[in-house]
C-alpha cells in the first residue's frame, strides 16, 4: 500500500519533469506578418517557423543574444511556404524572450517560457575560442619611460586570456612581463603588461628588441586556443 502510494509520487513527478511533448509553431502570412507573434512554450519544447507568406522571406531571431554574440534562438532566413526549427529555443528558461524578423525589423513578437518541463541539455561546448593578440606600441622609449607594454586580445567567444610578452636579448630569452585579460563576451579588449624590473634592466641601452607576445585562451567550457604577435620595439 505504501509502496503503491510512493510509486504513483514517482510517476507523477517523472510526468512534470518530462518535456512537454506538444510542438508550438509561429506562423507568418502575406504580407511581411507574423499570423501568432506571441507564443507560450514549455522549457525544452521545439518551437518551429512556417513562413506562410508567399511573397517574402522572413526568419525568427531573438533580439537578445548569448555570451558569444548570437542570438538566443534564430530560426535562419526562411522562404516562402518552408518551416524551419527555431534553433536555441530548446534551451531556454523561464521568461519572456523578444524576437523580430532580420530581414523586416517592423515585424516582432515574442516567446514565453513556463516553468514547466525541462531546457534540453545544451551540447558539450569542444570549440576553443578564436583568439588574436597584438603589442599596440612600437616605441621601446615608451616602453621604458612608461614601464608598461600596451597590448589587445580578442575572441569570438566569453575567454580568460594569459598573456606573455618575451625577448631575445643576446642569447637569453627576457620575460618582459605578464597578465591576463577576461573577455566576459566576444570582442577585443585592451590593457598594459607591468614590465618586469629585470626585464627593464636587460633593456637598458638596446636600440630595439623583437617583442613576442603569447595569448593563451580558455574558454567557459575549458577548452583553449593560442595566438602570438611579433613586433619590433624601437627608440624614437
Ligand atoms: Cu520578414
Amino acid at each position: 500500500m505504501r509502496r503503491a502510494a510512493a510509486a504513483a509520487l514517482l510517476v507523477a513527478g517523472l510526468a512534470t519533469a518530462a518535456p512537454a511533448a506538444a510542438d508550438e509553431r509561429i506562423s507568418a502570412q502575406t504580407r511581411d506578418q507574423y499570423v501568432n507573434p506571441d507564443v507560450t512554450i514549455d522549457q525544452g519544447e521545439r518551437l518551429t517557423f512556417f513562413n506562410g507568406d508567399l511573397l517574402d522571406d522572413h526568419s525568427v531571431t531573438a533580439t537578445a543574444s548569448n555570451a558569444a554574440n548570437r542570438p538566443l534562438f534564430d530560426s535562419g532566413v526562411i522562404g516562402p511556404g518552408q518551416e524551419a526549427v527555431v534553433e536555441g529555443a530548446q534551451f531556454l528558461g523561464p521568461g519572456r524572450y523578444p524576437y523580430y524578423c532580420t530581414l523586416h525589423p517592423f515585424m516582432t513578437g515574442s516567446v514565453t517560457v513556463t516553468g514547466a518541463g525541462a531546457p534540453a541539455p545544451r551540447p558539450a561546448d569542444t570549440t576553443p575560442a578564436r583568439l588574436g593578440v597584438s603589442i599596440a606600441t612600437g616605441s621601446l622609449t615608451a616602453l621604458l619611460r612608461t614601464r608598461r607594454l600596451p597590448v589587445r586580445a580578442r575572441a569570438d567567444e566569453a575567454a580568460t586570456v594569459r598573456l606573455v610578452a618575451s625577448a631575445r636579448i643576446g642569447r637569453r630569452t627576457v620575460t618582459l612581463a605578464t597578465g591576463a585579460v577576461t573577455l566576459t563576451a566576444a570582442g577585443s579588449r585592451a590593457t598594459s603588461l607591468r614590465l618586469r624590473p629585470a626585464a627593464r634592466r636587460a633593456l637598458a641601452g638596446r636600440r630595439s628588441i623583437g617583442v613576442v607576445l603569447t595569448g593563451q585562451a580558455t574558454d567557459r567550457a575549458g577548452n583553449s586556443s593560442a595566438a602570438t604577435a611579433r613586433r619590433t620595439l624601437r627608440r624614437r
